[in-house]
């Protein structure tokens, strides 16, 4: 009944704009908030058996929640690059980290710059060019670091003071006072909480008292999915004991299974102030004394899963209460009703499902992005939408909200009509994905998922198919490819997954990628040198 209500006042803003009163309305602005590997299952909106998020979540109770958000290809630079051009990565030439975004295609800010926007990009930029069709940008050079980091401030060098969640808001709200004039386009991109996962010295003391939980699927054998068996972001005997849990290096040992990153952990750690570290050293104390006691194996997996847990929850805190700053001031500033604000993820990520962390797969722990969005102007608040949404959809879905005509090229869809309880017809009921890059030992692999199934091929360097039923099996542990019952299931998905490499142009993949012939050169992401901003990590 409420809800029923909500859209009669939302069919009533927008036929108004019809009105030539309404008209003067002006354009909405843009805040754009997106982390860096922020699971939707530590999201409250979504689930709050890990962590509550009221900050975030408020955008779902004021706005819309998408609860079936994917994106194209599950890496940090391709999926931005997805969101700025609305392309595939094999259109937007950015296909895995390593490539250089070429900032010369035509893109969402340089077409809200032309229609008047003022547009500006704080945080995490990593696509190894200088960000075009901003007029502000201030970005963090590569992955960037947690502690009183460097950034590039329109081509220059320049270090803060600070914690990088902090700053990166502060940066925002700094831009935000100066521009309130015109519609404004504020990308937020927040490095929090990517590894290695480096808390705020205030939430150092968080979750002390919490035992995680294993997801039921953290010990999976990953029988029946060699892409699964070979690669190497497992919580136990991938997390390195510095790096990751933050282990003293005068602790270090030699002790068999324990892997140290020493060079990387001291690069981050070493940022710290000696008063910084003080506080630091003295939070985490008991755990050096705990790792101090482990004896198995088996125990220092448990622990460490433990210490991912607790380290990771205490950044999307973090990540949490800035975006609650940022909330604030549309609040104290007027600008509430007329700001679209977004907040999404460059892409999910395993939690210990799987036994993983990281991403990069197809699965729904990585495959799956948290996407919230509120515009009191335009979007009836407390919606939960089904509909299958993608990153890919962003471009079109703000470009449409503005008033602009949507370039034919793009290949998303503008989700304002589902937003604005607008009847939608002919809404995708599949989506294709495509991943490539080979690091930490994953295998390129392409994919169509439907309501009920999953159908992924790996072809780089494994060379193998999988299919899920993600009705009885929604966590995905059960390869049914040789099923002989479901032969025509993958028969059906077979062909749909051509029609959506047709529909998306991937004219790579209609040729067939090929595993790599022994001793031949292999397929793949090729990395090309760079100079450009945001080059290093
Ligand atoms: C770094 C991380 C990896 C991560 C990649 C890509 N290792 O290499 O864990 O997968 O970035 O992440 S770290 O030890 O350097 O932190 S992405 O989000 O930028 O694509
Ligand atoms: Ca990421």
């Amino acid at each position: 009944m409420k809800r029923a209500a909500n859209l009669l006042v939302v069919a009533a803003i927008l036929c108004s704009t019809t009105d030539t009163a309404a008209q003067k309305v002006s354009k909405p602005n843009i805040i754009f908030i997106m982390t860096d590997d922020h699971g939707w299952q530590a999201t409250s909106a979504y689930t709050d058996s890990l962590i509550r998020t009221p900050h975030i979540d408020r955008l779902a109770t004021e706005g819309a929640l998408m609860k079936q958000a994917y994106v194209t290809n599950a890496l940090c630079g391709p999926s931005r690059a997805v969101i700025l051009t609305g392309k595939y990565s094999h259109l937007n030439g950015f296909k895995g980290n390593r490539e250089q975004f070429d900032g010369s295609q035509q893109t969402l800010p340089r077409i809200l710059k032309k229609e008047g926007y003022q547009t500006a990009i704080v945080g995490k930029w990593h696509l190894n060019s200088n960000p075009t069709g901003f007029d502000y940008w201030n970005i963090l050079p590569g992955q960037g670091n947690y502690y009183n980091p460097g950034f590039i401030k329109m081509g220059k060098d320049t270090v803060y003071n600070g914690y990088v969640t902090d700053i990166t808001t502060d940066l925002a709200l700094d831009w935000l006072k100066d521009h309130q004039q015109a519609p404004f386009f504020l990308m937020v991109h927040q490095k929090a909480p990517h590894r290695n996962q480096m808390p705020p010295l205030e939430n150092l003391d968080l979750f002390n008292d919490r035992t995680f939980t294993f997801p039921e699927t953290f010990f999976d054998d990953y029988r029946g999915r060699p892409a699964l068996q070979r690669q190497l972001n497992k919580m136990a005997g991938d997390l390195e004991v510095d790096h990751d849990s933050k282990m003293r290096c005068d602790t270090c040992t030699t002790r068999d299974g324990i892997k140290w990153a020493r060079r990387k952990y001291l690069h981050e750690a070493g940022r710290l102030t000696p008063a910084q570290q003080e506080t630091w050293h003295k939070a985490y104390q008991h755990e050096y004394e705990a790792f101090s006691r482990i004896k198995t194996k088996e125990e220092l997996r448990r622990w460490q899963y433990q210490r991912y847990m607790e380290d990771y929850l205490r950044c999307v805190k973090s990540v949490d209460d800035n975006v609650g700053r940022l909330l604030q001031y549309l609040d104290e500033n007027g600008l509430a009703e007329n700001t679209i604000v977004i907040y999404t993820s460059d892409q999910g990520v395993f939690l210990g499902e799987h036994g993983l962390f990281d991403k990069r797969f197809m699965y729904g722990e990585a495959f799956r992005t948290p996407m919230l969005i509120r515009y009191p102007r335009g979007i009836a608040p407390g919606q939960r939408k089904d509909q299958m949404v993608m990153n890919l959809d962003v471009a079109p879905t703000l470009l449409d909200f503005a008033g602009v005509a949507i370039p034919d090229d793009m290949q998303g869809a503008s989700m304002k009509p589902l937003l604005a309880g607008t009847a939608v017809k002919n809404w995708r009921d599949k989506m294709y994905y495509h991943y490539y890059d080979k690091g930490f030992g994953t295998t390129a692999h392409y994919g169509i998922q439907t309501v009920r199934y999953k159908l992924i091929r790996f072809y780089d360097p494994v060379d193998a198919w999988e299919l899920y039923d993600l009705e009885k099996d929604p966590k995905e542990m059960k390869n049914l490819y040789t099923d002989p019952h479901y032969a025509k299931v993958v028969e059906e998905l077979k062909r749909a997954l051509k029609v959506l490499q047709v529909q998306y142009k991937d004219t790579e993949a209609i040729a067939g990628m090929q595993p790599p012939k022994k001793g031949g050169k292999k397929p793949g992401v090729k990395a090309k040198k760079s100079k450009a901003a945001g080059k290093k990590g």
